[in-house]
């Protein structure tokens, strides 16, 4: 059995992400989508928000669940059993972080590897953080992110 992570922030979730989900359902055993902060960026949503966001897009996959923590995610992996960490990459531009995040995260959790899934070519533009630039200016963000994160950010923020 072949527990994997695929971490992030998904401040929200778009389908970038959820394709990314998808195809790694089909190819491990079990999915953790993991929520956590990348000290870099402020999020927009809380923790507990983009999680629960999360599980209601991934109820098609059975062998999927969402979990959000702080920390390492070095840690989680080791204390939860978990194989192997999913990343997905979309252009050049995300190589180089990718890449120094898979080293040391390999370093620091004794050879945990890090699998990258190519972004599918629908997605390869979209990000979070231009999702919500976009939805600020009030620009049309239908088919970036799922329906009910759609409605949420209307919600919360109109
Ligand atoms: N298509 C395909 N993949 C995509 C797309 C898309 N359209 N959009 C995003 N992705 C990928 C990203 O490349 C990334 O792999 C993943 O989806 C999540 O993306 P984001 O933007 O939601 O999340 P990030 O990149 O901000 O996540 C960074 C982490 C939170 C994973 C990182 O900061 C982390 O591990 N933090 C915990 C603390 C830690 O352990 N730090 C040390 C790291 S070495």
């Amino acid at each position: 059995m072949t527990i994997a992570i695929y971490p992030g922030s998904f401040d929200p979730v778009t389908n970038g992400h959820l394709d990314v989900i998808e195809r790694a359902s089909k190819l491990f055993d079990e999915v953790v989508v993991g929520v956590l902060s990348n000290s870099t960026k402020s999020p927009m949503f809380t923790a507990e928000e983009r999680a629960r966001l999360i599980e209601e897009a991934v109820q098609p996959f059975p062998n999927v669940r969402v979990d959000h923590f702080q920390g390492l995610l070095v840690d989680y992996v080791k204390s939860h059993q978990i194989d192997v960490i999913i990343k997905g990459l979309r252009a050049i531009s995300d190589f180089e972080a990718e890449f120094q995040m898979a080293a040391m995260n390999r370093h620091l959790g004794q050879g945990t590897e890090t699998v990258f899934l190519m972004t599918d070519v629908h997605y390869s533009y979209l990000s979070s953080s231009l999702v919500k630039e976009v939805f600020r200016f009030n620009g049309d963000i239908k088919g970036l992110v799922p329906d009910h994160v759609l409605e949420y950010m209307v919600k919360k923020l109109r």
